[in-house]
């Protein structure tokens, strides 16, 4: 616990809620696109500016204006957005998840490093507060798996994991070195309706409600044991906000920090989502996911987020499932 603030460091000054202006970057992705509701409803749509390196449609362009195309590897492009729209917070969510930095290595180093590298020396620059989602992939098979503490070995064996370890250190240096207001938690599976995950390797759990409700057989790409970590978006909304915006310098004893709801195996899904669909079948056919969550924690502790800053998960994961199932059924016809 080496990041409590020094004494001799002066951190940026939290803003007026009213003055919010929070810079989304990967803003059309699975979080994104829901912290934008959140953030919006909450302090008015004019707290929120997008980025993305995909354009929103012609119908969804109200919902991310203002929408700005930037990759986040040009400093340039960030730092003309953080002037034109006075950002006062970057959540920097643009990233290539675990499945798809395997398959992208060159690309996901550039984005987790240089990329991030960008985001920070701008944070440090306009003083701006800075939250970048780390994730369960920043540990590896070294690490204890069966209840992953907060500081433990993390010697990740994914491009991905590699990137998030990165951000971790390169944010606590900035903290500790720059004063940059910088904060990160470790996400489990993000289970979630209104946009569909991709590249990541917990995305199977979503795929599996979209499969039941359509009354199609899955075909699993884990082992039915594969145990993870797992939460329900609007747990990962609510703790996000309350993470980055109600909670003060003073009561940040980490910069990084693990949060969890609960964990099940892709079998225990298939059971809790056939007490609601009896029809549903579920198959297992094992590929290089596999070894992706092999090396990640099956169960991850969270006690510091819930003791230093409240953190506490409203869905368990039969709730979970009625709800994904209720509103997953409006969606799909
Ligand atoms: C992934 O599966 O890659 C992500 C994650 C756990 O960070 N959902």
């Amino acid at each position: 616990r080496n990041t409590t603030p020094g004494t001799n460091i002066k951190y940026q000054q939290s803003y007026p809620s009213t003055k919010q202006r929070v810079l989304i970057t990967g803003c059309m992705g699975q979080i994104g696109v829901e912290l934008i509701e959140a953030l919006a409803a909450r302090y008015g749509k004019g707290s929120v500016v997008c980025s993305d390196v995909s354009t929103p449609t012609k119908d969804n362009l109200d919902q991310f204006a203002p929408f700005y195309f930037c990759d986040v590897n040009d400093r340039e492009r960030l730092q003309m957005i953080v002037d034109r729209e006075n950002v006062t917070c970057i959540v920097h969510n643009a990233a290539f998840l675990s499945a798809s930095a395997e398959q992208n290595v060159a690309a996901a180093v550039r984005l987790n490093t240089i990329g991030l590298f960008n985001v920070l020396e701008i944070a440090k620059r306009n003083h701006l507060r800075v939250f970048v989602p780390s994730s369960i992939a920043a540990f590896g098979p070294t690490t204890p798996l069966e209840s992953t503490p907060n500081t433990t070995i993390q010697r990740p064996t994914t491009v991905y994991g590699i990137g998030k370890v990165y951000a971790e250190l390169m944010g606590e240096y900035y903290a500790l070195k720059h004063g940059v207001d910088y904060r990160s938690l470790r996400y489990p599976g993000i289970l979630s309706y209104k946009t569909k995950p991709g590249g990541g390797t917990t995305d199977y759990a979503v795929h599996m409600f979209y499969y039941a409700l359509q009354g199609e057989h899955y075909e699993c790409y884990l082992q039915p044991d594969q145990k993870l970590p797992m939460m329900y978006m609007p747990d990962c909304i609510r703790g996000t906000m309350q993470f980055i915006l109600d909670t003060k310098q003073e009561q940040l004893k980490e910069r990084t920090y693990n949060i969890a709801a609960y964990s099940f195996s892709p079998i225990q899904l298939e059971q809790m989502i056939k007490k609601f669909i009896p029809s549903f079948s579920v198959s297992y056919r094992p590929d290089f996911r596999q070894g992706i969550a092999e090396s990640w924690p099956r169960i991850l502790e969270d006690d510091s987020a819930r003791g230093d800053w409240g953190w506490g998960e409203e869905f368990n994961l039969e709730k979970t499932c009625r709800d994904m199932l209720v509103n997953l059924s409006k969606i799909i016809p």
